[in-house]
Order: C-alpha cells, then sequence, then structure tokens
C-alpha cells in the first residue's frame, strides 16, 4: 500500500440532510453549507450519504431489509422505487458540488456490491481509486442490494463505509467522518439519568463499557446507535480513527476535513 496516498471517509447522515417528518424533502441549507464546507476544505475525499427522508420510508413501507416477500403487496417495484428514490437524492447533491465546479462522480452502490446471505461481496473498487487519482470525488450512497440468494436488502452508508475500509487496495483511509445530527457519542450521567454527556475521546476498546444514551432515529430502518456502535468498533480494527461530529454547526465539517479542534466524539484506535 502507498501510504503516501490518502483518503478521508465523511459520511453525511440521511436524516441530517433531510426532513425526516416530510417524505423526500431535502433540507437544502444543510446540504449547501455541507458542500461548501467540503469544497473549502479540498482535501481527498470519499463521501458517503445516508437514505434520510428519500431511502428509509419506502424502505420501511415495504419492508425490504427483511428481504423478499411475497405477501408484500408490490414489493419488487418497491425495490426499485427505493433505488430510483436515492438516484434522485444523490443527483441533487452531485448537482450542487457540479454547480459550484467541483468534479465529483456518482457511482451507483447496487452495482458495486452485492450480498450472498449475510455477506456483502464488494466487487472491484478500481474506479473508486481511478476518480480519486484524477481528483475527482467519489460519492456513494445507501441504496437496495440484491442478495444472490434471490433477495435483497438494504446497504446502509455504514455498511459501505466498512466495504471501503476492507476493500481499498491503493489508498491509506486517514480517518471516518460520520455527520450527524448531535455532537457524538453521549453517556448518561450515573448520579442523574436524566443527564447526559457528551463523550470527547475514547479509545476504540473502551467502547462497551461506555453506558450511551441513544438519541433514537425512529424510522432509520438500518439500525441506531448501537449498531453504528459496532461498525464503529469493526472500522477501528483496520487501525482507522473515527470522529462523530454534529453536521448541522456551521464550519464542523470544515474543521474536521482540516484536522481542527471541535466538539465531537474521537475514537482513538489502540496501538
Ligand atoms: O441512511 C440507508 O442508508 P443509511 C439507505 O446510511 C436506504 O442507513 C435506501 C434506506
Amino acid at each position: 500500500m502507498n501510504a503516501e496516498r490518502s483518503v478521508i471517509l465523511l459520511k453525511l447522515g440521511g436524516g441530517l440532510l433531510t426532513d425526516k417528518n416530510k417524505p423526500l424533502s431535502i433540507r437544502e441549507d444543510v446540504v449547501k453549507s455541507a458542500v461548501n464546507q467540503i469544497i473549502d476544505a479540498n482535501e481527498k475525499i470519499i463521501l458517503i450519504h445516508g437514505g434520510g427522508s428519500f431511502g428509509h420510508p419506502l424502505a420501511k413501507k415495504y419492508s425490504i431489509s427483511n428481504g423478499i416477500d411475497k405477501t408484500i403487496p408490490n414489493q419488487i417495484l418497491g425495490v426499485a422505487e427505493t433505488h430510483h428514490a436515492m438516484v434522485k437524492f444523490n443527483s441533487y447533491l452531485i448537482e450542487k458540488f457540479l454547480e459550484n465546479h467541483n468534479p465529483v462522480l456518482s457511482f451507483q452502490t447496487s452495482s458495486l456490491f452485492t450480498k450472498d446471505s449475510e455477506v456483502i461481496l464488494t466487487k472491484s473498487l478500481d474506479v473508486i481509486e481511478i476518480a480519486l487519482n484524477l481528483d475527482i470525488m467519489p460519492i456513494l450512497y445507501g441504496d437496495i442490494i440484491l442478495d444472490k440468494q434471490g433477495s435483497f436488502s438494504i446497504i446502509s452508508g455504514d455498511q459501505i463505509i466498512l466495504a471501503l475500509c476492507q476493500n481499498l487496495n491503493n489508498y491509506n483511509i486517514s480517518k471516518v467522518v460520520f455527520t450527524m445530527e448531535s455532537d457524538g457519542l453521549y453517556i448518561i450521567d450515573k448520579d442523574n439519568s436524566e443527564n447526559c454527556e457528551l463523550v470527547t475521546e475514547c479509545y476504540s476498546n473502551e467502547l462497551d463499557r461506555l453506558n450511551l444514551a441513544d438519541l433514537g432515529q425512529k424510522i432509520d430502518v438500518t439500525g441506531g446507535i448501537k449498531s453504528k456502535l459496532n461498525f464503529i468498533k469493526t472500522i477501528c480494527k483496520s487501525k482507522i480513527p473515527v470522529q462523530l461530529l454534529n453536521g448541522l454547526i456551521e464550519g464542523n465539517i470544515y474543521k474536521s476535513l482540516k484536522n481542527q479542534n471541535l466538539n465531537c466524539t474521537n475514537i482513538l484506535i489502540n496501538e
């Protein structure tokens, strides 16, 4: 591996970029700010975004993450609709970068990954690395995933990040950044369970011992804080540090990409 070539994986949470209370709605000001910060930072990044009010309501309606179920009316059509909703959402983001004359390429997640029951199979990621070599920012998104067993499911942005961490060959991932609507992980105060305190720094092997507060994301079909934690632990096993930050606070994304200090959760790797 050529360690000189390094890249940041940045996840923009779908709940951050969209209005969860209104299907197919974008928080335009949040997207605009995130796009501007990413452009200003001018770093090598692979951008991954979640489903928010585009992917999750449809995935839930058709129970897509549970696989094929012939008793669900129009479920197969729902698979196609869910994918198309994500393409529309992704196109909106792509346009914002292109309007600012910033080269980005969308990679269709459901064509790069397949499933075989529980296992996610990754096709060659050469195209992503070639895009990075050309100073094009690859953008991937949570999507439907087809299963070799004749079924389908949902692949989340977090699962994509994990697959990238495990399968990129020629780039060293310097860190994984998750942007959310809170400042990071919170622990419940043991003396007063009403109070929560931000975890600003923590080693990956300490994560299991934290009494974490679940700030909850009701329509997220791909799991809440517990599932996020499992992803973080697996990412850290690849010796990649993880940062969780509040994407609603102006400047946070830029600061993170530039390795500046900010109020957030840093998960450090154990040597
Ligand atoms: O928001 C889910 O991705 P996530 C994508 O990263 C769909 O969990 C299609 C629901």
